[in-house]
Parts: C-alpha cells; structure tokens; sequence
C-alpha cells in the first residue's frame, strides 16, 4: 500500500492534476466527504487528508509513504526535528506564495528600522521570521499565533506580522501594506526515506511521473 498525505484546500486541489499524471484518480471529493481516508482507482493508492501542518510529521513518522506540504511548513517543521527525517526530491511548483513582513499602512516600517526600534511581530511562522530578523541586525520580540495574523496589528497586537501573501488582497483588506519580502514559497513533494528504499518499485514511477508533469506545466 502507498499513502499519499494531503491537506484539504488548495494543496488537494492544485495536487490532484500532477498524481492524475501518474495515473492516480482519488474516488471522493474530501469538500463533499467527511472521510479521512479516500481510496483511489489503484488498489494499492490511498490519499489520508490531514492538517497542512501534520504533512511533514506524517511522512517523517512512516504514516504516509509521501506528502505535499509547503516549503514554509517543511522548514518550520525542519527547524523543530531532531534528524533530517524527510527526502524531498520535487519542487511542485503549486500553491505558489511568498514570506512576506506587512505592516499597517500608517506604520512608518522604515524609520523604526532605522531607529533599531525592537518590534513586536506576530506570526505562525517564528523560525523563519527569527532567522530573517537576525539576519538583519534586528531585535524583534515574536508572538506565536495560529491564524488570522492580520489581525494583530489592527488591534495592537504587533507591530509587524510575516506571513504568506499570494493576491495580496487580505492585507489590502485589513490596510496592512508588505515591507519586506521574505522568500518565495511553492509546495514540495516529501517521501518517507525508509519507504523510498523499501517501496523504490512502486514510489521511483510515480515520482517521475509527477516531476515530467511539473516539468511539462513551467
Ligand atoms: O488552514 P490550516 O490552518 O489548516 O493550515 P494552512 O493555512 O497551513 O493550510 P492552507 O491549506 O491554507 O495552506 C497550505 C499551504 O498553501 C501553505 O503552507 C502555503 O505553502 C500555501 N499557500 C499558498 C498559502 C497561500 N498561498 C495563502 N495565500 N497559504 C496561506 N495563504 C493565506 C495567508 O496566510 C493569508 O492569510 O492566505 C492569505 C493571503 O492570501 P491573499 O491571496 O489574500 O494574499
Ligand atoms: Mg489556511
């Protein structure tokens, strides 16, 4: 059996054309199904559904032989494992986004830069944020949240909030304007090393059916 992890959303539904490239039809929609599990037109195929966040512990625990997570999630993760529990053999190109530093629209970001102003920045994503600050020179006191960053500075929270942009349209609706840009996001591929040798004959095609998609749609 092969498990493939995904998350509901947009990893499910900007993955679904790359494993249908592999042949590989799931039998639900997981928007319409409550189910946790979803069999696919290959016997030996199954998608689990899980947290966007749960990706990469899944893979690395042997819960699922493979995983689409994003390059964000993966280097949060990386940063709190304890071996490199992961192979990530293909960028997928999907889900495409970038690690952005937003501040609302009349905070002047610059000149307390420039005061070495200690910042409170609130975010999902505190290991990147602490080593893109450090590397800056800056002091910044990080608040963890889980969701709806936005909010923070709004209500004065934060001063700053790094987190994902795509439209850029959420921050445009809370007047939070981007500062700095972080890194370039896109959601990756990532395989269980032990399934990937003892599973090579079933996992080697199906990654190279996928990266000849991926390669084909750039
Ligand atoms: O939602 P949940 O808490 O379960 O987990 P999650 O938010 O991690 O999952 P999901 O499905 O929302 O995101 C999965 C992956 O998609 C992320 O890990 C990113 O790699 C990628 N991705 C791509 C994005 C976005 N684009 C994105 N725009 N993830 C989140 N967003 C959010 C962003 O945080 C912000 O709140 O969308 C909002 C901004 O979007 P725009 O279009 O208004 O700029
Ligand atoms: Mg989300």
């Amino acid at each position: 059996m092969i498990t493939l992890a995904l998350s509901k959303g947009r990893i499910f539904e900007e993955t679904l054309p790359l494993i249908q490239a592999a042949g590989i039809e799931v039998s639900e929609d997981p928007e319409k199904s409550r189910k946790l599990i979803i069999g696919t037109n290959l016997a030996d195929v199954r998608v689990v559904l899980v947290r966007a966040t749960d990706v990469p512990t899944y893979v690395a625990q042997g819960g699922a032989d493979l995983g689409v997570c994003g390059l964000d999630t993966l280097i949060e993760h990386r940063a709190e494992a304890t071996s490199e529990d992961l192979f990530q053999p293909v960028d997928l190109g999907i889900a495409r986004c970038r690690l952005s530093v937003a501040v609302r629209d009349d905070f002047d970001y610059a000149s307390a830069v420039r005061r070495g102003a200690r910042l409170k920045v609130a975010t999902k994503y505190t290991h990147m944020a602490r080593s893109f600050f450090a590397a800056k020179g800056m002091h910044v006191d990080l608040i963890k949240l889980y969701g709806s960053m936005e909010l923070a500075p709004l209500i004065g929270l934060a001063d700053a909030i790094v987190d994902l942009v795509s439209t850029g349209n959420t921050l445009k609706a809370n007047r939070l304007v981007e500062v700095e840009h972080i890194q370039d996001i896109s959601a990756r591929l990532v395989v269980n090393p032990a399934s990937l040798k003892m599973k090579t004959d079933r996992i080697k095609p199906l990654l190279d059916a996928i990266q000849a998609k991926v390669r084909a749609s750039v």
